[in-house]
């Protein structure tokens, strides 16, 4: 498929979605959500791809929803559309997905870094929900993944005056997992992803299910969750496979199922 807002790449067992709308800094236009979640479909369904990466460019991850495809909307068409809908679908994900931000990661480019599993941030990096400023608010949930992520303190002040905060800020508070130089955070990411697809993926996917039920569920629930994959895992050759290399001191060889 010929994607115009994207590029899409694979790097072994990784597949790799380079936002590219450099003349409005990746701004999220309808166009660009679509041939994500087209890339993202071929990734799923792709056997030889057990992480994806999404980045942009080194002045943005990306700033946000299209203002100028957006200000001219009416309720009933941002109601009968369902309007931005879709884009959550990058949160509903089964196999991990890594978010390296340099740059702007603003209003819905934070909100799609949030829907990724880990955010990797170049020491350029910039995170904030401005849509105050516009007489909005986050609509792809930002009031809501970045409340549970960093706490109710900094995400209301962060949502009421849409300031930014900075790498350094962002990996205090919890949002990002990892900070690194911006010459260096593609580079990391893909590094950080080839680590995980050479994992088992069923055994990847179930952890990835785990960690994500801590956000919807009670603790007791989330625990009979965790036991209950657990348990399932010694079904696979996998858990056979890991723990027999482990015992032979070698390099595991994971066959996925
Ligand atoms: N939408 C459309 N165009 C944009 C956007 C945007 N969000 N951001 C930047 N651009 C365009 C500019 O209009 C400009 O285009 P042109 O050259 O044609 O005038 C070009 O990109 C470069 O931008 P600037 O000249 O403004 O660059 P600066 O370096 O001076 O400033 C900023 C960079 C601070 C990032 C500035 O561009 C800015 O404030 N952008 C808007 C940030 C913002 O408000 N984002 C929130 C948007 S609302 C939103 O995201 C709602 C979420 C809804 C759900 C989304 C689901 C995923």
């Amino acid at each position: 498929m010929a994607y115009e807002t994207i590029l899409v790449e694979t790097r072994g067992k990784v597949g790799l979605v380079t936002l590219n709308r450099p003349q409005a800094l990746n701004a999220l236009n309808s166009q660009l959500i679509s041939e994500l979640n087209t890339a993202l479909d071929g990734f799923e369904k792709d056997a030889g791809i057990g992480a994806i990466v999404i980045t942009g460019s080194e002045k943005a991850f990306a700033a946000g929803a299209d203002i100028k495809e957006m200000q001219n909307l009416s309720y009933p068409e941002t109601y009968l559309e369902d309007f931005i809908t879709s884009w959550d679908r990058v949160a509903g994900r089964r196999k991990p997905i890594i978010a390296a931000v340099a740059g702007f990661a603003l209003g819905g480019g934070c909100e799609l870094a949030m829907m990724c599993d880990i955010i990797i941030a170049a020491d350029t990096a910039k995170f904030g929900q401005p849509e105050i400023k516009l007489g909005v608010m986050p609509g792809a949930g930002g009031t809501q993944r970045m409340t549970r992520i960093i706490g109710k303190a900094k995400a209301m002040e962060l949502c009421l005056t849409g300031r930014m905060m900075g790498a350094e800020e962002a990996e205090r508070s919890g949002l990002v997992a990892r900070i690194v130089p911006a010459a260096e955070l593609l580079d990391d990411a893909l590094k950080t992803a080839a680590t995980i697809a050479d994992m088992s993926l069923p055994i990847v996917m179930m952890t990835k299910e785990s960690v994500n039920r801590a956000y919807e569920t009670t603790l007791a629930e989330g625990i009979r969750f965790e036991r209950r994959l657990f348990h399932a895992m010694f079904a696979t050759a996998d858990q056979k496979e890991g723990m027999a290399a482990f015992v032979d001191k070698r390099k595991a060889d994971f066959k996925n199922r």
